[in-house]
């Protein structure tokens, strides 16, 4: 963290503290070059609902944790700016749900790709358990034509569920078609993601994980039945409406 740029007592240092986790990412190979791009996006969007985790938020997240936690097979789809962003959260998602991490890069070099895992190996994830590097295991998805369709066979390609924040629409398109379950999280709720996934989180993600992370925990213990509740209760197009509607009226 390039911390010496943050001071303490600057009215916005939360942000800026991100802002250079992210730029601290690009130097270390983590982040890609649009990955900032990505984020500045993200910034703008995030003050348009107030910078808060809003209502809407909070009912896509109850419904995530609970499709999560009835997946058979679910899957973290780990891209470069979530490596950057929210490394413990996401370790800790995988073992509270638990679910597999598949590093998945739209911007895939080897070097990005070890970059990514040394993050998570050096906070105690077991090389073996991270899929998305190993070269024996791969595989492509034909509905895909740039570089997210090299998955790994054992986990995006055989998920029935996977959580793809941070995501770009056509892969969240592709994988819809092939019946298989997508969950996001992205602060524009216009975009394809947004719009083609079963449970959109509109919210910053740095916010989202450590609230997603607790009520996974929280519903651990519920029965089969009462998760199933939550989701058909749920409705994606009404939460996007509502989100759209926040954005707009500012
Ligand atoms: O690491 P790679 O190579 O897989 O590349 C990752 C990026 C993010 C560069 C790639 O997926 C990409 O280009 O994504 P897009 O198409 O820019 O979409 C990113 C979406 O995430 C946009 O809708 C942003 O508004 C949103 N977003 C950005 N930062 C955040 C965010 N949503 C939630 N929390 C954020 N912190």
């Amino acid at each position: 963290m390039t911390g010496e740029y943050v001071p303490e007592n600057h009215p916005r240092t939360e942000s800026l503290r991100i802002r250079h986790a992210i730029i601290d990412g690009l130097k270390n190979n983590v982040v890609a070059e649009a990955g900032l791009i990505a984020h500045g996006r993200g910034e703008a969007l995030d003050y348009l609902i107030g910078e808060k985790t809003n209502p809407f938020a909070i009912k896509a997240i109850e419904a995530a944790a609970a499709l999560l936690l009835l997946a058979k097979h679910p899957v973290f789809s780990v891209n470069g700016n979530i490596a950057a962003l929210v490394p413990d959260e996401t370790i800790d998602l995988s073992k509270a749900v638990p679910l597999a991490l598949e590093i998945n890069l739209f911007y895939r070099t080897r070097e990005r790709e070890e970059a990514i895992a040394q993050v998570f190996t050096s906070r105690g994830v077991s090389e073996d358990s991270l899929l998305g590097i190993a070269l024996d295991k791969r595989t492509e998805i034909d509905e895909i034509t740039h570089n997210r369709r090299i998955v790994d066979n054992r986990g995006i390609n055989v998920a029935d569920v996977v959580f793809v924040p941070l995501e770009d629409g056509d892969r969240t398109e592709a994988l819809v078609s092939r019946g298989q379950k997508v969950v996001t999280i992205d602060l524009n709720p216009l975009s394809r993601t947004a719009q083609k996934s079963h449970i959109t989180i509109v919210d910053n993600l740095v916010r989202a994980m450590p609230i997603l992370v607790n009520k996974v925990n929280q519903l651990s213990s519920n029965s089969k039945e009462q998760l199933e509740k939550i989701i058909s209760d749920y409705d994606n197009d009404l939460i996007l409406k509502e989100a759209e509607k926040a954005i707009r009226s500012i």
